[in-house]
């Protein structure tokens, strides 16, 4: 098993090294990591990763600006994840921080470190432990700010 590691040189944060560090955090799995400079560059980094280097997930990572126009590109970069996740049938899961999502550098950052972490343990629980992910459903899991939690009844 093998897990794919994109990033770009676009993102205000070192995103592939915060994976990185949380994989090796928590398993000893291998990893590849390709670097692009753009989330539009994302999909075929990620379909390379899977078809000629081996890897069993992907771990897609970007930070879409707050123009108009990156949000367009965000959404394009989204639509050619899914179809190389359907081209190969394999996960790549987008970890996207929208730089607007945060209210100054400081929660920015906060946010990317959390949601690369938290998606990276999804990544590795979606290959290895799906009984994991069973256990968390319905319970309004969120990555980088607070879980917002299960409506009880
Ligand atoms: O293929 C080269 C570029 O077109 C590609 O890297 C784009 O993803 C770059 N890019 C934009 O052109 C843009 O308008 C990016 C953004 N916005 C953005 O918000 N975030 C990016 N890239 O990572
Ligand atoms: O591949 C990992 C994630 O990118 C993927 O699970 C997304 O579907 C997560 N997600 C968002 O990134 C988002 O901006 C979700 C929502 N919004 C949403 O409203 N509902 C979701 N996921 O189930
Ligand atoms: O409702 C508040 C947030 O959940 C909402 O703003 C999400 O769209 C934030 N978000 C993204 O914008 C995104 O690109 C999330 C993800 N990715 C994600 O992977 N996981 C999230 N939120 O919980």
């Amino acid at each position: 098993m093998k897990v794919g590691i994109v990033d770009t040189t676009f993102a205000r944060v070192n995103m592939g090294k915060i994976a990185i560090d949380e994989l090796r955090r928590i398993c000893s799995l291998p990893y590849e990591r390709y670097t692009v400079p753009g989330i539009k560059d994302l999909p075929v980094a990620a379909k390379k990763l899977i078809e000629e280097r081996g890897c069993d997930i992907v771990i897609a990572m970007g930070m879409p600006g707050g123009k108009p126009i990156d949000k367009q590109c965000a959404h394009e970069a989204s639509l050619g994840l899914i179809m190389a996740q359907l081209m190969t049938n394999t996960h790549i899961i987008e970890v996207f921080v929208h730089e607007d999502e945060a209210k100054d550098e400081k929660e920015l950052l906060m946010v990317t470190e959390n949601r690369v972490r938290e998606h990276v343990r999804n990544a590795v629980d979606l290959l290895l432990n799906q009984k994991k992910l069973q256990k968390l459903a319905g319970t309004g899991q969120r990555q980088g700010f607070e879980d917002v939690g299960p409506i009880l009844r």
